[in-house]
């Protein structure tokens, strides 16, 4: 059943490359977040599972209503991963998408003890100019040490590690995959290239992990770097490309992307047959680097803009990702938020997606809540 091709040539090789991998960044991770980390690699090698930002938050037409989900409603089991974002500012008591830290606090506990997984993300507010993240002044020099904002951007730092050490369960903390500093090699985002050096994201990726697992003592994290496909060049050294901005094996536990770009939506320089062919190549991509350096693949961000092709779930994502079973091994594929009947990326019910979207779960290699048993006990996530 294993897809897992990782040099085959040399056995000892692929041993040890997987047991490297299956370390997380932080030493000191806590055992369901070691577990965790095993059984992503091992998800990756049987089939994927589906994540969908603020499931439980609110959907198209509804906001804040106990037990609901768009997906639930249309597949009859929540997703098997929880997209969260922690921006704009911790200060505040609720994020850019108005969702209330206090009900995210219990929604991730409820996905947790579903047995499915949360990943947080962070659009953190601009500090040098109060902007939001799409204010593109530059600010990371002033974010790191001796910088003019340092006080506090640690002030945000402290308040997340109070956040993460908020999420537990029967006392243990609730392991999460963090994501910060996302599709950084786009210019869109303070933190992003064209708006940042090499040099600074790499410093403030770091200093972020180390701050979180040094000075904070957060030990439940495994850690995702998502450029964003858009800007990778997939025709020439690629790798090197992927790596603008790498903080290193020290700093990664998951080898994501973000793609947008190859998966129908209109406007772009690419035609469909492109986009079809890129978006397999950047898969493949992720899972060559990620086998290298032992790590996890995953689809970080996926998603067409209002589900406008109603076969999009197995036609631009599931069949590219089963005809590729050697080639393409990643944890998740996570599509974006439903806020309105324009902006989003799973559906809902009475959508012209819908039946296509069953289609996709009842495909064994989909994960999905119900599929799931305990991924943060090894060997044991998937029924
Ligand atoms: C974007 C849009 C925005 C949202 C942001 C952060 O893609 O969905 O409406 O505020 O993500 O979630």
């Amino acid at each position: 059943m294993s897809r897992m091709k990782t040099c085959l040539a040399c056995l000892a090789c692929a041993v040890s490359v997987m047991a490297i991998g299956q370390q997380p960044v932080d030493p000191d991770a806590t055992t369901k977040t070691k577990e965790l980390l095993m059984n992503l690699h091992e998800i990756s090698e049987h089939g994927f599972m589906f994540g969908h930002q603020d499931d439980q938050a609110y959907g198209v037409g509804w906001k804040d209503e106990r037990g609901r989900s768009d997906v639930k409603e249309t597949v009859g089991s929540f997703p098997a991963v929880h997209g969260w974002d922690v921006g704009s500012r911790l200060t505040n008591d609720e994020n850019l998408d108005q969702v209330k830290f206090d009900n995210m606090r219990k929604w991730v506990k409820k996905a947790y003890k579903m047995g499915t997984i949360n990943t947080f993300s962070w659009h953190l507010d601009n500090l040098t100019t109060g902007g939001n993240s799409w204010d593109k002044t530059p600010s990371v020099p002033d974010l790191l040490p001796g910088g003019a904002k340092h006080a506090e951007f640690n002030e945000q730092l402290d308040l997340l590690a109070e956040l993460f050490h908020s999420m537990r369960s029967w006392f243990q903390p609730i392991p999460i995959i963090f994501r910060p500093w996302h599709e950084h090699n786009g210019d869109w985002f303070w933190w992003g290239k064209g708006n940042v050096s090499e040099e600074d994201y790499i410093a403030l990726f770091r200093y972020t992990v180390d701050y979180l697992k040094n000075e904070k003592d957060v030990h439940q994290l495994l850690y995702a770097f998502s450029p964003d496909r858009s800007r990778l060049r997939l025709d020439t050294i690629p790798e090197q490309n992927y790596l603008w901005g790498y903080p290193g094996d020290d700093y990664v536990d998951i080898i994501g992307i973000d793609n947008y770009g190859d998966v129908g939506r209109s406007g772009g320089p690419d035609s469909e047959e492109k986009q079809a062919e890129n978006f397999v190549e950047s898969l493949k991509l992720i899972t060559r680097i990620a086998r290298e350096k032992g790590k996890v693949a995953a689809l970080t961000e996926t998603g067409l803009e209002g589900v406008t092709r109603p076969d999009w779930f197995t036609e631009v994502i599931l069949n590219p990702i089963k005809a590729n079973p050697e080639e393409i091994a990643i944890a998740w594929v996570l599509v974006w938020r439903n806020h309105t009947t324009t902006h989003h990326y799973a559906p809902y019910p009475g959508h012209s997606s819908v039946p296509d979207f069953q289609k996709f779960d009842a495909d064994s290699i989909t994960l999905f809540e119900k599929d799931m048993r305990n991924p943060y006990k090894k060997g044991k996530a998937i029924k």
